[in-house]
């Protein structure tokens, strides 16, 4: 049978899958570090990171290991019976993040849900909330998952319309305005906080200096329980393990994923200290996969890579570099510059009826992809082992690229 052509592959995923995503016209078959190849074996740098879920690289070699290792042994027992793995996850994870506990889940959004189910438990059981009463405040221009639950509380009609009906009980407030919070915090129905330290999705809206700590003191004020959902920013993207580290904040309830397993098994965490995760009792939460030994070894692995190979400290500093030469571009469609450690984005200006599209397919036959947020965000967050040379390269692709639209 004749070669598949990249067209192949796009047809065939038309034909079979549902649509409910617009990719950008590349069809991957390998990674490795910060490199991809195409099936026509054209090689890309990847500036998404599946969305900052591989930081660790692709395929990272230690993480694969650990992987293979417990693939062969026993990947799933349910939480019916124990197994050897779940209990040293656990205390790697915890002490690993300094909480007594971990609530092990598998995606994102189940992370999400849980926090949210976590909280709501405890605003009845430890702030006395009267029944179905409990509120939790969320930021305009959130994204934390795609379950109806969490886009009954999304402020972006494309991810919510014909969802209906929606989930009560979530009140919305401007990102960064801590007025705002102070307003509503004090309402005794409020359980929790939850917010995205820096809006991923929203284009790496980076809020003011101070906004995570003034928003984490009014909490603590008004006995509310300030939630971070720190499943894109967390796992050193942004130049610390977790974005709130740039703040010395310690959230009451903190949910991570994506990076937490270097991108090759889904894995989600729930933190939390006694007093708040003791109040979900067996039989009341729980899932087939959440726990299982084989995401659990994986995702040791993922973090201990973190530790050994400094990813913060190189997502700061290569941060810094990346964002500097960004600037130095000469281009009239650069707009906005902005972003911490290695998740940044470029507002492009339109020109000439070409926009971010435009200038993410013109990268991609340049060799780096990347893709916009929005029509005119473009999110640049390459995995966190990417070296200074290959950063420069890439500026230097980029610089090239948008030369092309003069
Ligand atoms: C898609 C966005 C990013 C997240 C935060 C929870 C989740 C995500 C802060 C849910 C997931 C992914 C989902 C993916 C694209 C991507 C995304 F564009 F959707 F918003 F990264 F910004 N909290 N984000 O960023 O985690 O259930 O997906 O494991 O849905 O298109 P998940």
């Amino acid at each position: 049978m004749a070669k598949m052509t990249t067209e192949d592959y796009i047809i065939r995923e038309d034909k079979y899958g549902a649509h409910n995503y617009h990719p950008l016209p590349v069809v991957l078959a390998r990674g490795e570090g910060v490199h991809v190849w195409d099936v026509e074996g054209k090689h890309y740098y990847d500036f998404l990171s599946a969305y900052s879920a591989v930081n660790q690289g692709h395929c990272h070699p230690k993480i694969i290991a650990a992987l293979n290792e417990q693939a062969a042994k026993l990947t799933l027992t349910s939480r019916a019976f124990y197994n050897d793995v779940l209990g040293e996850y656990e205390e790697y994870i915890t002490r690993y993040f300094g909480y007594d506990k971990v609530l092990p889940m598998n995606t994102g959004a189940e992370g999400d849900e849980t926090a949210i189910k976590l909280c709501r438990k405890w605003g009845y059981l430890k702030k006395g909330i009267p029944q179905n009463q409990a509120k939790i405040i969320v930021c305009e221009n959130n994204f934390h998952g795609r379950t109806t639950t969490i886009v009954s509380f999304s402020s972006d009609p494309e991810a919510k319309r014909d969802f209906g009906p929606y989930t009560p009980g979530f009140v919305t407030i401007p990102y960064n305005d801590l007025q705002a919070l102070e307003e509503i915090a004090s309402d005794p129905t409020v359980a929790g906080f939850l917010v995205e330290p820096i809006q991923g999705e929203a284009g790496v809206y980076v809020p003011d200096e101070g906004y995570l700590k003034g928003a984490y003191d009014i909490c603590r004020k008004n006995n509310v329980l300030f939630i971070a959902d720190e499943i894109q920013t967390g796992i050193a993207r942004t130049g610390k393990l977790l974005a709130v580290d740039h703040e010395g904040v310690r959230p009451d309830v903190l949910i991570l994923g994506k990076a937490l397993s270097g991108g090759v098994f889904p894995v989600s965490a729930v933190l939390a200290d006694d007093d708040i995760m003791l109040c979900i009792k067996p039989g009341e939460h729980g899932s087939t996969f959440g726990g299982n030994p084989l995401g659990g070894k994986v995702a040791i692995a993922a973090l201990e890579v973190v530790k050994e190979e400094r990813l913060a400290d190189r997502a700061e500093v290569l941060g810094k570099i990346f964002r500097d030469e960004l600037n130095r571009i000469d281009s009239d469609m650069i707009g906005l510059v902005r972003g911490k450690g290695l998740l940044n984005a470029v507002v492009i200006k339109p020109k000439n009826g070409k926009e971010a599209w435009d200038v993410c397919v013109a990268m991609k036959d340049n060799g780096l992809i990347a893709k916009p947020t929005h029509n005119d965000i473009i999110r640049f967050a390459p995995p966190l082992v990417i070296s200074e040379e290959e950063v420069m390269e890439c500026v230097g692709i980029i610089a090239k690229t948008l030369k092309e639209f003069d």
